[in-house]
């Protein structure tokens, strides 16, 4: 195994955290999150030590598609089973999450450069804790139809990065891509927006370069991370239909996180 501080670059910075860097990738199902840290797996595992942690309702889904992948090594990639409220797991009670990213790391000797986290994916505003990633993407895509981005909310709006996926299918669904990342990106101030298609090798290489630019800040200890602002209030009434809509720490003060009354 080659020594990552003579093959990554400069000598870290003394403030410089030791530990990886925690990427997460958040937004709805089926916009692509697991084909994006597939993607971001096949591109880098070669050059970088990687890990995956992956969030589900109920299963493991995510981590088996990546696994079958064959894109990392599948002890690299771990599972979290969130229970009922997968967007509890990445912002409010962390410490699922936090525990497999400890355990990966340690596991591997503290070698671990980068953690991909890719959330559960249940709500159009669910947001990482940046206690939990120093640093996330929230994905969309074409196929979501042209207005989500304008429809805004803490990922949308503030997320590090937007990813509008799926470019290629634009044709197919009637959206104007242009128009879409022109949305998106006026909803966000300077915060960046990459049109991704699996298909287009110049989008990849785009967001190849704003991940290595994260990690490189990150390995200079000047990364910091930003909180995109809780998701909007809600309600689980399918699950439970006696809940009232109700929104998760910072909205609530002083209230402990995690709880739920349901
Ligand atoms: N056409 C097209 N399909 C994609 C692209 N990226 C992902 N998909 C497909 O979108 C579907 C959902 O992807 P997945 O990564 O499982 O989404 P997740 O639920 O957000 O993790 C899968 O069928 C993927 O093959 C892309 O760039 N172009
Ligand atoms: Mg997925």
């Amino acid at each position: 195994m080659p020594d990552p501080s003579t093959t990554h670059g400069p000598t870290p910075s003394p403030l410089a955290p030791a530990r990886a860097l925690r990427l997460g990738v958040c937004g709805p199902v089926g916009t692509g999150k697991s084909s994006l840290i597939a993607l971001l797996c096949r591109e880098l595992s070669e050059r970088l030590e990687l890990g995956v942690v992956t969030n589900d309702i109920y299963t493991d889904e995510d981590a088996r598609f990546l696994r079958s992948a064959g894109v990392l090594d599948a002890d690299r990639i771990r599972a979290v089973e969130t229970g009922a409220c997968p967007h509890t797991a990445i912002r409010d009670d962390i410490t699922a999450n936090a525990m497999a990213i400890e355990e990966l790391e340690e596991d591997y000797e503290h070698r671990l450069e980068m953690v991909l986290v890719e959330s559960g994916g249940d709500n159009l505003t669910a947001t990482f804790s940046p206690a939990l990633v120093d640093v996330q993407v929230f994905v969309l895509d074409v196929a979501g139809g042209g207005d989500v981005a304008r429809k805004g909310g803490p990922g949308i709006e503030r997320a590090d990065l937007l990813v509008v996926n799926k470019t290629d299918l634009g044709p197919f669904v009637g959206v104007d891509v242009p128009q879409m990342v022109a949305d998106a990106t006026a909803a966000r101030g300077d915060r960046p927006v990459i049109g991704l298609s699996r298909t287009d090798r110049d989008s990849i290489d785009r967001l190849l370069s704003w991940v290595a630019g994260r990690l490189a800040e990150h390995r200079a200890g000047n990364l910091v991370p930003i909180d995109p602002g809780p998701m909007a209030a809600h309600s689980h009434a399918h699950e439970h239909p006696h809940e009232h809509p109700h929104a998760h720490a910072d909205t609530h003060g002083g209230e402990p996180v995690g709880v739920h009354h349901n």
